[in-house]
C-alpha cells in the first residue's frame, strides 16, 4: 500500500551520478544549487495570495509583456542560487535580454543553464498552475565567461532539463536523458520525494491541447487536423477532448503523464512573417529532450524540435508535443498541406 522506498532528489541525483564515475560532481551540485531556488519560488508562489506580491510591476521584459512580480522573483532566486557554485559559466533567461553573466568575483564554470522562471504567468493571479522550465548544457568554448555559442546550441545538445508545476502539490520532473523522473515536494520537511519514477508518456494520447480561439489564424493542415480530432476516434469511440489551461508547464505535465498532444501553430495571417508564440531555447527545448527521453515527440510541424539550431536567444518557434502518434499525424497533416494534396 505504501512506497517501500524513500527517495529524496538528492539521493537520486547522487545515485544517477554513480553511473559516471569520472563526474566530479558538477552536476549534481547544479541540481542541488536550482532545487534550492525552486523550493523557495514554490513557497512563494503558495502564499501569492496572502501577501501582496500580486499584480504587476510597471517593468516589461524584453518581449514587452508586462513582468509580474512573482517573474521577477523567480528570476532573482534562481541567478542567485546559480551564480556563485562555480558550477556555471553563463545563464540565460525569458526575462533578461541578452546572456546572464557569472559575476567577476566568481569561478567559470563548464555548464550553462537556460531557463523561463515562471511560465505562464498570466495565470498568476488566478491561482491557476504555472511553472519553471529550465534546460543545461555543457559549454563550447574553452573557458572563462560563457559566450552566446555557449547558448545557441541545439537543443539534442542538452545534458539535462526539467521543469517544476507550482500546483496542487509542487512537482519537479526533470532527465538526463535516460529515463524522466518526477518528485513531489514535501513541504512539511522541505524535501523532493520521487513520486513518479521512470514516467513514459504513452503512445496515443485521448486529448488536445490548444487555444482554439486562434484557429482562424492557423494554416489550412493545422484547421484540419484539429477538425479531425473532432471526429469519432476508431479506437476509443470517441472524439479526442480538448484539455487546455494556457499553462504549458500544466499542460505539458499532464499530457506527459496521459497521454496527449499540445500545438502552439504560427500564426499565418500574415503568411509572410508567421509568429509563433513560444521561445525555442528555454521554453520548447527543454520540454522536447524530456518528452523525447519519455518517449513522446517535440516537432515544429516539419522539423525535430532538438535539431533546430538557435539563431537568436529568444527565438519563437511553433511547438507539437506529446504522444508519438498524435505528433507524427499532425506533421503528416502538414505535410499533406504543403504539398498541395488533400488532406
Ligand atoms: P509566458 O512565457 O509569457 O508565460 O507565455 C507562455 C505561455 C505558456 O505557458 C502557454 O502555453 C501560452 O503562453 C499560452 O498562450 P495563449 O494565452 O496565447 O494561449
Ligand atoms: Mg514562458
Amino acid at each position: 500500500m505504501f512506497n517501500t522506498k524513500l527517495v529524496t532528489l538528492n539521493r537520486h541525483i547522487l545515485e544517477e551520478q554513480t553511473a559516471f564515475p569520472d563526474a566530479k560532481g558538477d552536476f549534481t551540485s547544479l541540481m542541488m544549487d536550482l532545487t534550492l531556488a525552486f523550493k523557495i519560488i514554490s513557497r512563494e508562489v503558495n502564499k501569492a495570495g496572502l501577501v501582496e506580491i500580486l499584480g504587476a510591476t510597471d517593468e516589461e521584459n524584453i518581449q514587452g509583456e508586462t513582468v509580474m512580480k512573482l517573474d521577477a522573483f523567480a528570476q532573482d532566486r534562481i541567478f542567485k542560487a546559480m551564480d556563485h557554485g562555480g558550477i556555471l559559466c553563463c545563464m540565460a533567461s525569458e526575462e533578461v535580454e541578452h546572456i546572464i553573466p557569472i559575476p567577476p568575483k566568481f569561478t567559470k564554470g563548464n555548464y550553462i543553464l537556460v531557463f523561463d522562471p515562471l511560465d505562464g504567468s498570466s495565470n498568476i493571479d488566478k491561482n491557476v498552475s504555472i511553472g519553471t522550465i529550465f534546460g543545461v548544457f555543457r559549454r563550447v568554448t574553452p573557458a572563462g565567461d560563457g559566450k552566446l555559442e555557449d547558448v545557441l546550441q541545439q537543443g539534442c545538445k542538452q545534458v539535462a532539463a526539467g521543469y517544476v508545476v507550482y500546483g496542487s502539490s509542487t512537482i519537479l520532473v526533470y532527465s538526463t536523458g535516460s529515463g524522466v523522473h518526477g518528485f513531489t515536494l514535501d513541504p512539511s520537511v522541505g524535501e523532493f520525494l520521487l513520486s513518479h519514477p521512470d514516467i513514459r508518456i504513452p503512445h496515443k494520447g485521448k486529448s488536445y491541447s490548444v487555444n482554439e480561439g486562434n484557429f482562424n489564424t492557423w494554416d489550412e493542415g493545422t484547421k484540419a487536423y484539429v477538425q479531425h480530432l473532432k471526429e469519432v476516434d476508431k479506437e476509443t469511440q470517441r472524439p479526442y477532448g480538448l484539455r487546455y489551461i494556457g499553462s504549458l508547464v500544466a499542460d505539458f505535465h499532464r499530457n506527459l503523464l496521459t497521454g496527449g498532444v499540445f500545438l502552439y501553430p504560427s500564426n499565418c495571417t500574415d503568411p509572410k512573417n508567421p509568429k509563433p508564440k513560444l521561445r525555442l531555447v528555454y521554453e520548447a527545448n527543454p520540454l522536447a529532450f524530456l518528452v523525447e527521453a519519455a518517449g513522446g515527440k517535440a516537432s515544429t510541424g516539419t522539423q525535430r524540435i532538438l535539431d533546430v539550431q538557435p539563431t537568436a536567444l529568444h527565438q519563437r518557434v511553433p511547438l507539437v508535443i506529446g504522444s508519438t502518434y498524435d505528433v507524427d499525424q499532425y506533421c503528416q497533416f502538414l505535410a499533406r498541406q504543403q504539398a498541395g494534396a488533400p488532406i
